[in-house]
């Protein structure tokens, strides 16, 4: 077994997920002043320790992704914040694009950015403790897109940066997200998804990427937020499943799913379905920001020193995620 897959593996064992931290101070101070705290870098780095040192960490959280500013945080202990989450018993990991800029030669498209010096960049965060990765590929669909364009040079860039991330060592989170936004249907969404994974395997295979060693981190296949045509629960995990039966290699250890702007117990549900139905040999899990973050971060708001009732409910929302990964969620575990 490969070091790549062992690391792979490990973030995923038992039921495990990823918590996604890391939004940029952008996005960050967005969801601060929707609650109505300061986006300072103390209460930043205080959110986020806070998630960090809860219980769920060694049992639910098999690695947090965080963000350049957090990697290079010290905790109230004094310690780097890699080394605080490895002692909780998960895995660092860091975001290494640079956001989605506007595609040229496209119009309301866009491609993400940051190969240019990541060679040096992946140098330094291994050093600064990092055992993986993240890069997130956005599509939009509409009657026209996603283009051609957009699902060729994301593919393209998200291989790129998955073989410079093996050429040092960690493991790749490959994020092709297509957005929930629009009035697309389901069908649409299960078409479109499937191209533009496809695709990213094809880049990936092309730019020599170790299958065994990379995680891959989708949408579920859903109606659009504005669609007239509603899915069950059930049919969202049927579809979910059958298009990366189709269109994920078979050598790829896991699959990390994204919420995707779904509310917490809508994601934890989608995913208990997709995993009761899972007969492939993928490990099938959660990778989720918003969805194991709302809760704890409305909680907090009200109180920036309780940590311990803003752990208590994050740990809640990993409990329930991990049980749906293994397919043992069901409503009445809900508080
Ligand atoms: C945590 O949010 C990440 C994006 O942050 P920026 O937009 O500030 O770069 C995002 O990549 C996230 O990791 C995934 O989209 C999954 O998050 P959700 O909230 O969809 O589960």
């Amino acid at each position: 077994m490969s070091e790549l897959n062992t690391i792979a593996l490990k973030i995923l064992e038992k039921g495990k997920g990823i918590l996604a931290a890391d939004e940029s101070t952008g996005t960050m101070t967005k969801r601060l002043e929707d609650v109505n705290v300061p986006s300072t870098p103390d209460n930043r780095l205080l959110f986020r320790e806070t998630l960090f040192s809860a219980s769920c960490m060694s049992e639910c959280i098999g690695g947090v992704i965080l963000y350049d500013e957090t990697i290079k945080q010290e905790s109230s202990k004094k310690d780097k914040i890699p080394k605080l989450i490895l002692e909780m018993g998960s895995l660092p990991g860091i975001k290494v694009d640079t956001g989605a800029k506007i595609l040229a030669g496209s119009t309301n498209e866009k491609i993400t950015e940051g190969l240019d010096g990541l060679r040096e960049r992946l140098k330094e965060y291994y050093k600064l403790g990092a055992k993986f990765t993240k890069w997130r590929g956005v599509y939009n669909i509409s009657e026209n897109y996603p283009s051609k364009l957009s699902i060729q040079s994301n593919a393209h860039a998200l291989a790129r940066y998955s073989a410079l991330v093996q050429e040092n060592n960690m493991v790749p989170i490959v994020e092709p997200e297509v957005l929930m936004d629009g009035e697309h249907s389901a069908k649409d969404c299960f078409e479109k998804t499937s191209e533009v994974i496809k695709k990213c395997f094809e880049e990936l295979i092309l730019h020599k990427v170790d299958l065994k060693g990379i995680i891959l981190k989708p949408n579920m296949i859903l109606a659009g937020n504005k669609s007239k045509d509603k899915i069950s629960n059930k049919e969202v995990a049927e579809l979910t499943l059958k298009c990366l039966k189709n269109s994920v290699p078979t050598e790829v250890p896991g699959i990390a799913f994204l919420s995707g702007g779904q509310s917490e117990i809508e994601s934890t549900e989608n995913l208990n379905l997709i995993s009761k139905i899972n007969d492939t040999n993928f490990i099938i899990s959660y990778s989720y920001g918003r969805a194991l973050q709302q809760s704890a971060l409305k909680f907090w708001s009200k109180d920036i020193r309780n940590i311990e009732g803003t752990q208590k409910v994050f740990n809640h929302r990993a409990k329930m995620n991990t049980l749906a990964a293994q397919g043992n969620w069901s409503k009445d575990l809900e508080i």
